[in-house]
């Protein structure tokens, strides 16, 4: 069993991705500083005899460094971020800190775990593991359908340059230091937990919020454009895997379905669960928007034995009623 460290812990994504750890009996230390994770995400796990829970920011120069000094740490999960696309373009800086500068505190805790755990080489034989959270926002406007790990990637938001320079950061300095490195480009993620209250926020927790209220979703544009959605189950456990896999080597993976889902559709099985709801209505195409998004998913079938197994219907079912 693994001791995993876990960063922005109380997220959306950090949230499950404990409880998945904890569940399959791997002790787990989480981090977050609750500038967009929330307290009550962490119920769950703090029922966990194996959960431990430190506050911090993950830029900052010291919270992972003393944490690996006191704890030993066999693998880093590193979801803390700046999550939103459109708050990466007015804030720059802080995308900068908190989706580059902290990649490199990662580097700097995975080197410490290394040395802790009595090599820091190369020849190494039991690696720590890092396993980051990076995003279809690499692959920008590249309209090649579907999306695989050879395509271009060409970022077009600060957010998506910033994932990929984390990605090239680890990747370089973890065959240099001689740590294992995953970074999981996800695609579409949804599911509970997931923050409906801006307007850039994921459709489908737009469209479960409005549902809910009796109110009209705005599908913009046609509603033909279509994403590849993700349960953030499947996701949790997909970053497990790569927690943990042994023999595990370097890489980057698009953690996705590969099955297509128009607006229509999304709207149309939505519908279905709030009985009585308003039908969707159609507005402006949103400007700047990608009109087909889907990735590949053989090689994290290849390399972490990793499929996607929760349905859209079966995820967004689970959703309604969770709430
Ligand atoms: C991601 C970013 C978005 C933007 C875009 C650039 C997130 C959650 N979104 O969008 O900010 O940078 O990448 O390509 O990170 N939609 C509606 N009605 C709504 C909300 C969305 O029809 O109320 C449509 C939207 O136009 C799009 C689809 O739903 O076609 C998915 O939108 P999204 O923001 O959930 O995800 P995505 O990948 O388009």
């Amino acid at each position: 069993m693994s001791n995993v460290l876990v960063t922005g812990a109380a997220g959306f994504i950090g949230s499950h991705t404990c409880e998945a750890l904890l569940a399959r009996g791997h002790g787990v230390v989480g981090v977050d500083n609750f500038r967009s994770g929330k307290r009550e995400n962490l119920a769950a796990a703090q029922r966990h005899a194996s959960f431990r829970f430190v506050e911090g920011d993950v830029a900052g120069p010291d919270t992972l460094r003393d944490l690996v000094r006191d704890t030993r740490i066999d693998a880093i999960i590193h979801l803390a971020a700046l999550v939103s696309v459109p708050q990466s373009i007015t804030e720059p800086d802080e995308n900068f800190r908190l989706n580059v500068l902290a990649t490199q505190r990662v580097v700097d805790a995975a080197r410490q775990a290394s040395a802790a755990l009595g090599g820091n080489t190369a020849t190494t034989k039991e690696r720590v593991r890092v396993v980051f959270a990076s995003s279809a926002a690499v692959y920008g406007d590249n309209p090649e359908l579907p999306l695989t790990e050879r395509s271009e990637t060409r970022p077009i938001s600060p957010y998506g340059g910033a994932k990929l320079a984390s990605e090239a950061l680890l990747l370089g300095q973890g065959a240099a230091y001689g740590f294992s490195v995953r970074c999981l480009r996800y695609f579409n993620v949804f599911g509970p937990r997931q923050d409906p209250k801006s307007p850039y926020s994921g459709v489908i927790s737009i469209f479960c919020d409005r549902l809910r209220a009796k109110a009209a979703p705005a599908i913009f544009g046609d509603g033909g454009q279509t994403r590849d959605f993700v349960s953030v189950h499947d996701v949790a456990r997909a970053n497990t895997l790569a927690a943990t896999t042994p023999g595990l080597g370097n890489g980057v993976t698009n953690i996705c379905t590969g099955k297509p889902t128009s607006l229509n559709q999304l709207a149309a099985v939505l519908g279905r669960e709030f009985a009585g709801a308003p039908a969707p209505r159609h507005a402006d195409e949103r400007p700047g928007d990608i009109r087909h998004s889907l990735g590949s998913p053989d090689r994290a079938r290849a390399e972490l034995g990793f499929t996607a197994e929760v349905s859209l219907e079966t995820g967004l079912r689970e959703l309604v009623r969770s709430q």
